[in-house]
């Protein structure tokens, strides 16, 4: 008789786990470090430039709030020369600049009354942009 052979249970051959697929990771492209302010953002960096620019001057003598008129003159020679150079008389330019600025006549610029030389200097230059095409 025949010894029953004994069925070797088919080892199931371990199926090889297929490794999967790895996904092709897309290459992301790196992203670039956001910079703090969009490059595109110039507005908004001009106006806090423009304020940045009164509050430093305004805050060499007094409170920070407004400037005096030596303030407003070392303003005028720092941030825009020539801008007094051009007139005959310095002094009278100075003074003529900072009346017409103090509308409310307390004898200092506040930012509202520097913004009045902002805006005109603003339309100024503007005009003289679309003069020259
Ligand atoms: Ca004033």
């Amino acid at each position: 008789a025949e010894a029953p052979v004994a069925e070797e249970p088919e080892a199931e051959a371990p199926v090889a786990e297929a490794p999967e697929a790895e996904a092709p990771v897309a290459e992301a492209p790196v992203a670039e470090a956001p910079e703090a302010e969009a490059p595109e953002a110039n507005l908004k960096a001009a106006i806090i430039m423009i304020i940045h620019v009164f509050t430093r001057y305004a805050g060499t003598h007094s409170s920070g709030r407004s400037l005096s008129k030596e303030e407003l003159r070392v303003l005028l020679e720092k941030e825009l020369p020539g801008f007094l150079e051009s007139e005959e008389d310095k002094e009278d330019a100075m003074e003529k600049v900072f009346k017409g600025l103090d509308t409310n006549g307390d004898a200092t610029v506040s930012f509202q009354e520097f913004l009045l030389l902002v805006t005109e200097l603003l339309a100024a230059c503007h005009k003289h942009f679309q003069e020259e095409g």
